[in-house]
């Protein structure tokens, strides 16, 4: 994890885990970084055959998290990358998207892993998306938060 205060977290024990990537098409370059971020943290886990499948925009990534967080992923990954315009428009997809998430995490008792990213400019956006030159990979978070609070989870059970 990076930024300040983020913890380092070691995930064990995840191989048998099934886990869905979701990932939006809009900004095609950051979300390109965002899932071979994701993808490679599935396989440094040992999580060799995820589910990756493609919305439309970031405001559709609720509703296809909540239809396979229902199906009985274990943990469920949601990207995309949304850029403020000029208009009002990012501030509903950016409330849509991250209550959406929130609740279908909630409701379902399945981890979702919030790799949206939600910038000013297509800059801040490529630094954070895991490619060359970026500082942040926020892909590869999401995953690693998503996958270690599924394993949490089943421990306690
Ligand atoms: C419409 C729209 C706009 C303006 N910007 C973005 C964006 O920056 N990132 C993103 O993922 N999606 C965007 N969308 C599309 C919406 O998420 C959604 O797909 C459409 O409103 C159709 O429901």
């Amino acid at each position: 994890m990076s930024g300040k205060g983020a913890p380092e977290l070691s995930v064990r024990n995840a191989g048998d885990l099934r886990v869905a990537v979701i990932a939006a098409q809009w900004h095609e370059k950051v979300m390109d970084g965002l899932v071979n971020g994701a993808l490679r943290a599935l396989g440094d886990l040992g999580i060799d055959e995820p589910t990756l499948i493609r919305v439309p925009g970031s405001f559709e990534l609720p509703v296809a998290a909540k239809v396979l967080a229902a199906r009985g992923y274990d943990a469920v990954v949601a990207l995309g990358v949304v850029i403020r315009g000029g208009t009002p428009h990012f501030d509903y997809v950016c409330q849509g998207v991250t209550q959406g998430l929130t609740q279908v995490s909630v409701e379902t008792g399945v981890p979702v892993g919030f790799g949206v990213l939600t910038c000013d400019t297509e800059e801040q956006a490529l630094d954070r998306a895991g490619i060359e030159g970026s500082s942040e990979d926020k892909g590869h978070e999401a995953v690693i938060a998503a996958v270690s609070t599924a394993t949490t989870l089943r421990s306690v059970s």
